[in-house]
């Protein structure tokens, strides 16, 4: 269904579509519809069977993706689905105290997180352990978060990867209040320009944080790409209930470009992302995405998505997987052989066998850390609560002494 098709309200004076403005079953059923399949307004460069659809508009985006870069596309996703996995596996033997997959998810923020240049900066939530790699940031310091035992040390500003966010759309008012400082401080207005992208989820969209934030980078222009993963749940609300017309068209409203993307495809969303970023390099941000995928996992390792949802969701959405797309088109088009896939399989296992290694002899922090980082500099009541909180722990250790 084409977004011209799907059903809006009529002007008034248009014409007596629906009674006093309201949609007939169909037209609803219809707007539903929208909001869970694709629709033929979805840009896809890969389809899921691994057959390269050629876009005049997108094509030039990835001019350069040879096959040794989609090679390279390929083997990121591997590692990051495997790290994913393992830590999920972690978490139930009880090393770490929760984790959140991304399963399903690793082509939108593959192809979004290598869309970026150094210079640029991201804002994620809190499932962006793809964008995180791509980043350069180590898988291994995502564990300490998930073990609780950390806040997430790694120098955001050297990886241009802002810590996670839990509170839902938060990082979208950050995001636009940074993209506005690149605008304000010049950075922005050539192929040189710096740029942002935040990261939220479908049910983020409807929360007032994230209207704020499109309201704020839309009047001021700011360099931001919201990058949208509607991966069709909400924990267990799907996204019937956050809208009823696709996430997407709702740009519009703000004044800004709004494009759906087929998350599933890596080579779509690199695209994607490249020309929303080069928008916003030239000073023509912001730009909403919409990466049109499928959180096959559960919400987090408490969840049990088998209690709100079919399996023959799953079961659909696994044909349009999106490591196996790509697979299949380097195998067909001689791109790679066998030995390349094993060799990546290898990779995997190695990077895998280390994050266990690691999280299995993760030292715990000493507890003196919850007043640390709490102020830049010191504070005197925070360092009296420190003092009166470390010398009532020591009472336990000579009350175990004396005994
Ligand atoms: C402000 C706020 N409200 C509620 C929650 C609880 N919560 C955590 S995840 C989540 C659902 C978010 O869904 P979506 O935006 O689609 O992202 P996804 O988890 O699917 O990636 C909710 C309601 C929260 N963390 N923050
Ligand atoms: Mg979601």
């Amino acid at each position: 269904m084409s977004s011209d098709e799907q059903w809006t309200r009529p002007e008034p004076g248009e014409g007596p579509a629906v009674v006093a403005g309201q949609p007939s079953p169909e037209q609803v059923i219809a707007g539903l519809r929208a909001t869970s399949e694709g629709g033929s307004d979805l840009t896809q460069l890969l389809t899921p069977e691994g057959q390269r659809v050629h876009s005049p508009q997108f094509d030039p985006y990835v001019a350069d993706i040879d096959g040794k870069a989609l090679q390279d596309l390929y083997r990121d996703m591997v590692i990051v689905r495997r790290g994913d996995r393992e830590a999920n596996a972690m978490q139930r033997q009880g090393q770490l105290g929760i984790w959140v997959p991304l399963l399903g998810q690793e082509a939108a923020q593959v192809g979004s997180g290598r869309a970026m240049k150094p210079g640029d900066m991201a804002f994620p939530s809190y499932r962006e352990h793809g964008v995180a790699y791509t980043r350069g940031v180590d898988f291994r310091e995502l564990l300490g978060i998930f073990r609780c035992s950390d806040q997430g040390g790694w120098d955001f500003k050297k990886h241009g990867f802002h810590p996670y966010t839990i509170v839902i759309g938060n990082q979208v008012l950050n995001a636009a209040g940074y993209a506005m400082g690149q605008k304000f401080e010049g950075k922005v207005g050539d192929e040189d320009g710096q740029a942002t992208v935040t990261y939220f989820g479908d049910g983020a969209t409807s929360q007032g944080d994230v209207h704020e934030g499109f309201v704020w980078a839309a009047v001021y222009d700011a360099p931001v790409v919201f990058f949208c993963q509607n991966n069709q749940w909400a924990i267990s609300e799907p996204t019937e209930r956050q809208s009823r017309l696709p996430l997407y068209q709702r740009a519009r409203g703000y004044g800004f470009p709004g494009i759906r993307v087929d998350g599933n495809d890596v080579l779509g969303c690199l695209a994607v992302t490249r020309w929303a970023l080069e928008e916003c390099r030239h000073g023509n941000g912001p730009v909403l995405i919409e990466a049109f995928t499928y959180r096959m996992d559960a919400h987090t390792t408490t969840d049990d998505p088998t209690r709100y949802r079919l399996s023959d969701e799953l079961e659909e959405w696994k044909l349009k997987d999106p490591i196996e797309r790509v697979r299949a088109y380097l195998a067909r088009s001689g791109f790679a052989d066998q030995a390349f896939f094993d060799e990546v399989d290898a990779e995997a296992d190695r990077f895998a066998a280390e994050l266990r290694d690691y999280c299995f002899n993760m030292p715990d922090p000493p507890p003196s850390r919850i007043f640390d980082n709490v102020y830049a500099e010191g504070n005197p009541l925070l360092d009296k609560q420190r003092e009166e909180y470390l010398s009532y722990l020591a009472g336990f250790a000579e009350t175990a002494g004396g005994h």
